[in-house]
């Protein structure tokens, strides 16, 4: 049997990502009606075949993370999604948060919670055929946020989390979003997501978290969607991997970077952009939700007809990736 070690660098390796397909049913339902589809718990399930039966799809993605819905849901030829996953060389990884909620005392911040019961979940979801695991904590960049209570909170949450998966046996994707939301600069955010993951990797140490055996997602380091100086491609590459530099030990065996909200094409470009910026002791990926999924589910808008023409446009997307890498 692999070891986490292995299965961490597996996930990272080979010019590969992780495909994120685990959109809360609240999230799916409205990126379903978006495109004219009645949210239902069939065409969630159909929506999550067309993505993970992408022929080829294995050349580029390691894994797919999924939500618990569908890890529970079969596809029509009647094996399980993770199952289904392991025969075309793919893992299955699930997201094991329950969400991100208002902070106490922390006007407009949130805290990821799921921690309740989450040792007896992980041993479910390992017997169901998960490897790896995913949570995420959110960021909010404003008026005097994020504060230190807010970051601590989250990492705690993460740290405690990651230290569980790797007791019962899955390899922890570790998600410090720091949000594109709202008007602040590249500086800013390189400043408050260098804060965060110092933090982070502080709690992780204290729980005595096995860096080799876990993996990065944190957000590219951006000026908020509503900056007016946008930063161009090389700026943010070399931002990023600066701010990177400073706070992930080596040890970590890769990073993969959320899209949080760019476009496919931006994401790939700065991901690219990524791989000149010198020798790095990690491997730098993608583990994209919107940017890799977002132009098949327009294609298909559920039309049956329209499947292979959607299964291209995720396929486009992918190869686009694994090239940048
Ligand atoms: C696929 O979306 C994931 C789950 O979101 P919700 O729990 O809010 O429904 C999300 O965590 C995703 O994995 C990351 O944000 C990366 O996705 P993007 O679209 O930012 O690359």
């Amino acid at each position: 049997m692999a070891t986490l070690n292995e299965i961490a660098r597996d996930m990272v390796s080979d010019r590969r990502g992780i495909l994120a397909a685990d959109e809360s049913i609240g999230t799916m339902s409205a990126r379903l009606e978006g495109v004219g589809v009645t949210a239902s718990d069939e065409n969630r399930r159909v929506y999550r075949e067309l993505i993970v039966t992408t022929p080829d799809l294995v050349d580029s993605i390691s894994g797919v993370i999924l939500a618990d819905d569908t890890t529970r849901q079969k596809l029509s030829d009647g094996r399980t999604f993770p199952q289904a996953l392991k025969d075309m060389g793919m893992l299955a990884g699930i997201k094991v948060d329950t969400g991100a909620k208002p902070l106490a005392g922390a006007p407009g911040e949130k805290v990821t919670e799921g921690l309740d019961g989450l040792r007896e979940r992980i041993a479910e979801y390992v017997e169901l055929g998960s490897s790896f695991a995913k949570w995420r904590a959110v960021i909010t960049i404003g008026d005097g946020i994020p504060t230190e209570r807010a970051v601590r909170a989250n990492a705690h949450a993460l740290a405690r989390y990651a230290g569980l998966c790797q007791e019962g046996g899955l390899v922890p994707i570790v998600e410090p979003e720091v949000l594109m939301d709202g008007a602040h600069s590249l500086g800013q955010c390189q400043q408050v997501t260098r804060a965060v993951l110092r933090v982070l990797f502080d709690e992780l140490d204290l729980m005595r978290v096995r860096l080799d055996s876990m993996v990065l997602k944190p957000n590219m380091v951006v000026a908020g969607k509503n900056c007016p100086e946008q930063p161009g491609v090389d700026l943010v590459a070399q931002t990023t991997v600066d701010t990177l530099r400073d706070t992930v030990p080596a040890e970590v065996p890769g990073i993969a970077f959320l899209s949080g909200g760019q476009s496919p094409e931006l994401a790939t470009r700065h991901l690219g952009a990524m791989q000149n910026c010198g020798d790095l002791p990690w491997e730098l990926t993608y583990s994209f939700g919107r940017a890799l999924v977002g132009p098949a589910l327009e294609t298909w808008r559920g039309d049956g007809a329209r499947w292979a023409d959607a299964q291209r446009a995720l396929s486009v997307r992918a190869v686009a990736n694994a090239a940048a890498r």
